[in-house]
């Protein structure tokens, strides 16, 4: 690769030097005037500028048909589908307005190319074409900012409405870890300066607090469908960016405060298996498993589809493993896995 970039480089200084002597040559008077360019020259130059509007669209198209299954699939989380939403139309607007323009663009480059006594007209300015050209993406604009500010603002309206799942989201370099408030569904109060790796209190949490008794501390998160969860995050150590791709959130961790974070999961983890786009990516990956088995390389094992968390800020060596694993199941599942866990007390009591 190093020697690809080298040599592309070297072309790319010579073309440079070339060009360079090339503008010298014309500076001089008096020399061949081949240089300069003659109508077919320009009508080539036309055509030039028809076939690149063409390859743009048509690689754009040919991207969009081969590599639209590798896109995230339909969203988890209930304000996931507004945050698409706004996505969409925007790209759907981008896309008409800069089609538009370009074709228009390449298209008169052609149409317009110079020839031999041909002059421009010379046309000063036009005010009624400057207004439309400012009002219509003033407008646009205008819309599309207020759209996409009333949806941040729903999106990112953290409140206890609706009973919600109080969850901590704790990260550390280079894991995740996830506390649940237990049966009052209210989390203790925690600090890093109570952190006792000889007793196993992992996120400091403070002994004398009767709402710590009986937190659950996990390593798997697991939410029950449909009902809102709110997420506290803490850091440890540096900043940290608790990502969930499939319900389309996102937020960072900073050491000393607290970040928030609110949705609700709509599709549990069995059902989401059972999307066909799913179902054709865990095929599509599983096959270059199954190849990479067969030649005994390792991380070949058989793969299956899993909603997940993982670190989106660069936070140390090992940040691209930052994962943890997130289950969506129905409310009996949830409860039934809540009553398996140890509460926080169960494991203080064990280690004393
Ligand atoms: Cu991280």
């Amino acid at each position: 690769m190093t020697a690809f970039l080298t040599i592309i480089v070297l072309v790319l200084v010579a073309i440079a030097i070339w060009q360079m002597t090339k503008i010298f040559e014309l500076s001089l008077i008096k020399v061949d005037n081949s240089q300069v360019a003659n109508d077919t020259d320009n009508k080539n130059n036309g055509y030039l500028m028809v076939g690149f509007l063409i390859f743009i669209y048509w690689i754009t198209f040919y991207c969009f048909w081969k590599y639209n299954k590798v896109l995230l699939p339909e969203s988890a989380s209930e304000h996931g589908y507004d945050y698409d939403q706004l996505m969409l139309i925007t790209f759907v607007i981008l896309f008409i307005v800069q089609a538009l323009t370009q074709t228009l663009l390449h298209y008169f480059s052609y149409k317009y190319h110079g020839r031999a006594g041909q002059k421009a007209l010379f046309y000063a300015d036009n005010d009624r074409l400057e207004f439309i050209w400012t009002i219509i993406p003033v407008i646009t604009l205008a819309a599309l900012i207020l759209y996409g500010l009333y949806t941040w603002t729903n999106i990112m309206d953290v409140n206890d409405e609706g009973d919600p799942l109080i969850v901590e989201l704790y990260g550390q370099q280079f894991n995740w870890t996830a506390r649940y408030g237990g049966n009052d569904n209210v989390l203790g109060e925690a600090n890093v300066r109570l952190i006792d790796i000889d007793r196993s209190n992992v996120l400091g949490l403070d002994e004398s607090d009767p709402n710590a008794g009986d937190d659950v501390i996990v390593k798997e998160l697991h939410l029950p469908v449909g009902r809102k969860v709110n997420f506290k995050m803490r850091s440890q150590d540096v900043i940290h960016s608790a990502f969930m791709p499939q319900f389309r959130a996102q937020m960072n961790l900073l050491p000393g405060m607290i970040t928030e974070f609110s949705f609700t999961p709509t599709i549990t983890t069995a059902e989401m298996r059972l999307k066909p786009e799913i179902i054709d990516k865990v095929k599509r990956i599983n096959k270059i498993r199954a190849e990479k088995a067969a030649k005994g390389e390792p991380n070949s094992d058989p793969w299956e589809y899993d909603f997940i968390l993982l670190c989106n800020k660069i936070c140390g060596k090992s940040h691209y493993n930052m994962q943890m694993k997130i289950i969506v199941e129905t409310e009996e599942e949830f409860n039934k896995w809540m009553a398996e866990q140890k509460t926080f007390q169960d494991t203080m009591a064990s280690t004393q």
